[in-house]
């Protein structure tokens, strides 16, 4: 009997914990970069009183991770980075649907991410590729200003570029995808094994080119244009160049886990992030991609999306799980691998 009674009181005890748990915790992936997540987190915790465990990890990454916890998920909602593994994990069953109330405010862009996935996941900002270099450094070494992709597979620049591993990083699936749109697979391929030979560095983190640029570690980056506006803004000398054939972008997403532990608190997240004035706060996070809410502020020193010379990028086919899968393989083999 005595025993009984234990075995009941363990059991309200742990039920106890386990729902306040349930109340007052929200896990978030984040995979914007880290000082943006960090205010979203402060900003969301103050409001709602709900304590909020946050990893950083690029879009890569935390895709991997959801899609390793798909039996047993940890992470309640996934916030932020690029909207091409978004969709995989949508097209893969990892997340789940939702219409918050305030994507009634979203631009068409933003809204059609959510509508392809059925509403597994949504705009929350977008930005466009660019290259970036170190004015500075540039003119030390006496070498041109680059102002096409094409330009970057000259040997003049061996040694000189740093981009991100398609693998961990959703900025550089984007600029392979861009390069496979605009150039078509063989030739998009065939540059890539060019451009290689130029590579110091495959990072892990898509917006680390710039910053390494920006301490002058590599001469040229190639990462987003907003994550270069940053540096500059920062101070650095970093040149921001929109490539004359054209470039690529990203629909920033965010997106409910599947089985998510904390589902309510998940919703309400949601919500708070489509929010006009949560969006118009990235600015004070250095953080300056175009919002998707059409009330937003969109900070002044946004690129102007509308002077970029942008590709109709094919987010159905470039985010769609076989796509994906297939050209990271194949820039495993025909790129990585050979000898710089
Ligand atoms: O820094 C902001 C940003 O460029 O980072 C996201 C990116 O996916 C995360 O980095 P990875 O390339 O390492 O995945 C972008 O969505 C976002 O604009």
């Amino acid at each position: 009997m005595k025993r009984l009674t234990l075995m009941a009181l363990a059991l309200a005890t742990s039920f106890t914990a386990t729902s306040s748990f349930a109340k007052n915790s929200l896990n978030v992936i984040c995979s914007t970069d880290s000082e943006w997540c960090k205010l979203m987190e402060t900003a969301f915790e103050k409001e709602t009183g709900i304590d909020v465990a946050l990893v950083r990890k690029s879009s890569g990454e935390a895709f991997a991770q959801i899609r390793a916890e798909k039996r047993n998920p940890k992470i309640d909602i996934w916030w932020g980075g690029t909207g091409d593994p978004h969709l995989q994990a949508a097209a893969e069953n990892l997340t789940q649907s939702y219409t918050a109330d305030n994507s009634k405010g979203l631009l068409d862009w933003a809204n059609r991410q959510a509508t392809q996935a059925d509403n597994k996941t949504v705009g929350i900002y977008a930005g466009a590729l660019g290259i970036g270099y170190n004015a500075n450094i540039l003119k030390q070494k006496g070498l041109p200003a680059p102002v096409c992709w094409k330009d970057l597979a000259n040997p003049i620049y061996k040694g000189e570029i740093q981009v991100a591993n398609p693998n961990s990083s959703g900025t550089a699936y984007t600029a392979l995808a861009t390069v496979v749109q605009l150039f078509g697979e063989e030739e998009g391929f065939n540059y890539l094994t060019q451009l290689h030979s130029n590579i110091n560095q495959y990072t892990k983190s898509g917006s680390a080119p710039i910053k390494a640029a920006a301490r002058g570690e590599t001469t040229i980056g190639i990462t987003f244009m907003h994550d270069m506006i940053k540096q500059v803004k920062k101070g650095f000398p970093i040149k921001v160049v929109a490539p004359c054939e054209g470039t690529g972008y990203e629909v920033g997403s965010m997106s409910i886990i599947k089985g998510a532990r904390n589902l309510a608190n998940a919703k309400q997240w949601a919500e708070f992030a489509l929010r006009p004035d949560i969006q118009s706060m990235a600015v004070k996070a250095k953080s300056y991609q175009v919002p998707s809410n059409a009330s937003a502020v969109v900070p002044a020193e946004a690129p102007k999306l509308s002077d970029v010379k942008l590709i109709d990028y094919d987010f159905a086919t470039y985010g769609s799980s076989d796509v994906r899968k297939r050209l990271l393989k194949r820039w495993d083999t025909d790129v990585k691998s050979l000898p710089r």
